[in-house]
């Protein structure tokens, strides 16, 4: 069942072609201000969280859905609207796959957090950032878009509605415009794009590519005066994809 959060989202993007969202890792201080340009803020890490839900209260003044993007169990929170509700596609362990969103369904339950459906994809670098590293994932190359393509394919017959094609948090450069591309040709699914965006003109390449939603997250801490330009970016291309 689709629920509040996802029709918000689908809202927005029926309407303006594309999405923003702003990843907060809650372990690092951001200038506040910039999340107006969110359409969602999303929250999570990789490498464990204290005082989650403290964190969640504050961001909760900017009107926005606040969407968790767990680096493993302990990434819940019953202050949240939502999370995405993850298999990490291609890791080598099932705990990544299977085990870990088995282990937390029961609190998503309990927390009445809205799950939505999304493979999680980490392709080349993702290896050799935190991601790669935590979750153990069998690499795509690159150069292989066609199976990242598979991979959002067999997602949706799996029944997920989103893809988040991730290259890991302050990537080296970001997911190839040809595996999007393919990717949304092939899935028709909604597509996230994250992972070393750090340029309004590459936000605009990849929305134009075929992604529905762009994720920065480094950004938000390194330079957060670059957030406004990237949000234009993407509602142009998203606009000119109408
Ligand atoms: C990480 O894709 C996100 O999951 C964001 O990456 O920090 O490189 O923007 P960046």
């Amino acid at each position: 069942m689709i629920g509040k959060v996802e029709k918000i989202l689908n809202k927005i993007l029926e309407e303006e072609g594309a999405l923003y969202f702003i990843l907060i890792d809650p372990e690092k201080d951001i200038k506040k201000e910039i999340l107006e340009y969110a359409d969602a803020i999303l929250v999570g890490g990789s490498s464990g969280i204290i005082d989650l839900d403290e964190k969640i209260k504050e961001l909760k003044d900017f009107g926005k859905p606040i969407i968790l993007f767990p680096g493993n169990v302990d990434g819940l929170s019953k202050e949240a609207d939502a999370v995405l509700f993850m298999s990490l596609m291609n890791s080598t362990n099932t705990y990544w796959t299977t085990t870990a969103p088995t282990l937390g369904a029961i609190k998503i339950l309990k927390y009445k957090l809205e799950p939505i459906p999304t493979a999680y994809i980490c392709i080349e670098p993702a290896k050799k950032t935190t991601v790669g590293f935590v979750g153990e994932i069998n690499e795509i190359p690159k150069n292989k878009p066609n199976i990242v393509a598979m991979y959002c394919l067999s997602a949706k017959f799996f029944g997920m509605r989103w893809a988040y094609l991730e290259a890991g948090s302050g990537a080296e450069y970001p997911v190839s415009n040809e595996a999007i591309h393919l990717s949304k040709k092939l899935s028709g699914i909604n597509i996230i794009v994250g992972g070393g965006i750090r340029k309004d003109n590459i936000a605009y390449e990849k929305v134009k590519a075929g992604a529905d939603v762009i994720v920065t997250g480094t950004l938000a801490e390194k330079k957060p005066e670059e957030v406004e330009k990237i949000y234009r970016a993407i509602k142009t291309a998203g606009r000119e994809k109408l």
